[in-house]
């Protein structure tokens, strides 16, 4: 045999399985939405499922809330906001009389869905930036 070629082939044989094996143990982000600056990301794409836990993290510098809008979610879903206000109006209260449910950089906030639907929400302080988002949790 070509001792040449046999190498090259061998070598082949290993660039191969290195790749699948980089694939396989590639780690996964522990977060499902990232908040940048003024934006929750991703902004689509993103369809939780009932019973498993949403997490969000504050990727950016800034502290932001998440705030579900409590006319714009599933009637007999729950409301959600960092802090564990029980309404919109509370959390707007809270955080402009000094930071109540704010999320520091770096921290996270879970919330799991037992209701299947269409939920809206946003952070308070960088509403009028747009920061808000939404997303259909499916069964
Ligand atoms: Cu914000």
């Amino acid at each position: 045999m070509n001792r040449r070629a046999f190498l090259g082939a061998t070598a082949g044989v290993v660039a191969v399985g290195l790749a699948g094996c980089t694939g396989q143990s590639r780690e996964q982000p522990d977060y499902d939405i990232g908040m940048s600056s003024s934006a929750f990301l991703p902004e689509d794409d993103f369809e939780p499922r009932v019973g498993e836990p949403v997490v969000w993290r504050n990727t950016g510098a800034r502290t932001h809330t998440v705030t579900a809008y409590e006319s714009q979610i599933p009637d007999e879903a729950s409301f959600f906001a960092s802090g564990g206000f029980e309404g919109t109006e509370a959390a707007r209260d809270a955080w402009l009389q000094g930071g109540g449910g704010g999320i520091a950089s770096g921290e996270t906030f879970e919330v799991t869905f037992d209701v299947p639907g269409t939920y809206d929400y946003f952070c308070i302080p960088h509403e009028r930036a747009g920061m808000q988002n939404e997303f259909t949790v499916v069964e």
